[in-house]
């Protein structure tokens, strides 16, 4: 699809209660709604929203980086996505992610089908995602989502670990939300590599196998994940180490169970398939997560996980739940748990599009 002209605007979402995602206390989302112009009068809505802490890139980045490519999109008329891919080659992940976005949207509109029919020949109907339990007591998060009606349909629960609490008395919080939760429900913890071995060890030794899917990331040293896994029985799930290439030998560890792909962070939609490809041969489960994005973004996000895998995978992509206001009107909803992606018709018109 062509891609006749480029525009964006800034964008700025309150977050329902403060959070701490590794830069610092956020209390909201700002990012850039990125219109991609086809022809005809077509639109394609993107979304680039660095996460302080996370992404490199700032948004003064993104901007900057959107008016030096503008003139080189402008006119261009990829064939696939792997071809823009390669006109973005050099710029930031999070605009790489928007641009390819948009452009997904737009062809999908042209040729009458949605996105993930555009990555994948027989992509999933719809796509579970985990709960996210963190913020300033994400133990109390836990019990609140345990309390809701739809906890029946949860499959996956993500606890994010530490938040300063000693060792002994987080482990017994760990095995209380352990022990209550409900059939057929498991935990994935993060730890954002927040821990030595032998802390790690303490906390995590012992835990329930059957309720424990993996462990994320909790080392400040990753190379020495395979013997936490080895002194815990858990497997491992690698998440930042997936951004450093110098740990690639860590990637296929026999320890290692799954992959968590952010691809606002990886580059796109493109570099994403190729690491989910890569991932999947190795033998691991590739989770498609996000850096809280705004629904929009998490709608894209979900097309993508439909891509991937020969079975659904939960998705980390139930941060919507923690804004307070939406770029889509009505906001993202998920429905037991799970988004559908067989029922998209179009993209979602965003708020903000005016100032665009
Ligand atoms: O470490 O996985 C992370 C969000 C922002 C920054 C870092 C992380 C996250 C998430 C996304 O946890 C939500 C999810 O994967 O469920
Ligand atoms: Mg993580």
């Amino acid at each position: 699809m062509k891609i006749v002209d480029l525009a964006a605007a800034r964008f700025h979402l309150p977050l329902r209660s403060p959070a701490d995602f590794g830069g610092g206390r956020l209390t909201a989302r700002d990012g850039l709604l990125l219109r991609m112009d086809g022809p005809n009068g077509a639109r394609g809505w993107g979304e680039a929203a660095p996460l302080p802490g996370l992404h490199v890139e700032t948004l003064d980045d993104v901007e900057r980086a959107l008016a030096a490519v503008r003139p080189r999109l402008a006119g261009h008329d990829p064939q696939e996505l792997e071809e823009l891919g390669r006109a973005l080659h050099d710029v930031p992940p999070t605009l790489r992610f928007a641009v390819e976005m948009a452009w997904l949207a737009l062809t999908a509109r042209a040729r009458g089908t949605a996105p993930a029919h555009l990555l994948a020949s027989s992509p999933h109907a719809s796509v579970p995602l985990n709960a996210l339990a963190a913020g300033a007591d994400p133990y109390e998060m836990a019990r609140t989502i345990l309390a809701r009606p739809d906890a029946r349909s949860l499959r996956v629960l993500k606890l994010k670990l530490g938040r300063g609490r000693p060792l002994e008395d987080e482990r017994r919080q760990l095995e209380k939300l352990a022990s209550a939760l409900p059939p057929g429900t498991s935990l994935r913890l993060d730890g954002n590599r927040g821990y030595e071995l032998d802390e790690a060890t303490t906390l995590l030794a012992g835990l329930d196998r059957r309720r424990v899917e993996y462990l994320e990331e909790p080392l400040r040293d990753p190379r020495l994940l395979p013997r936490l896994s080895e002194r815990t029985g858990l497997p491992i799930a690698l998440d930042e180490s997936l951004h450093d290439d110098e740990l690639n030998g860590l990637w296929a560890h026999p320890c290692v169970a799954a992959h968590v792909l952010k691809p606002t962070r990886l580059g796109g939609f493109a570099e994403t398939l190729r690491r989910a490809e890569r991932g999947l041969r190795d033998g691991k489960r590739c989770v498609i997560s996000s850096c809280l994005e705004s629904g929009l973004g998490l709608s894209a996000l979900a097309q993508l996980a439909a891509a991937i895998g020969d079975a659904p995978t939960a998705a980390g992509l139930a941060t919507f739940q923690l804004l307070a206001d939406d770029l889509c009107d009505p906001p993202l909803a998920a429905t037991d748990w799970q988004l559908r992606t067989d029922d998209w018709i179009a993209q979602p018109a965003p708020r903000f599009r005016d100032a665009v």
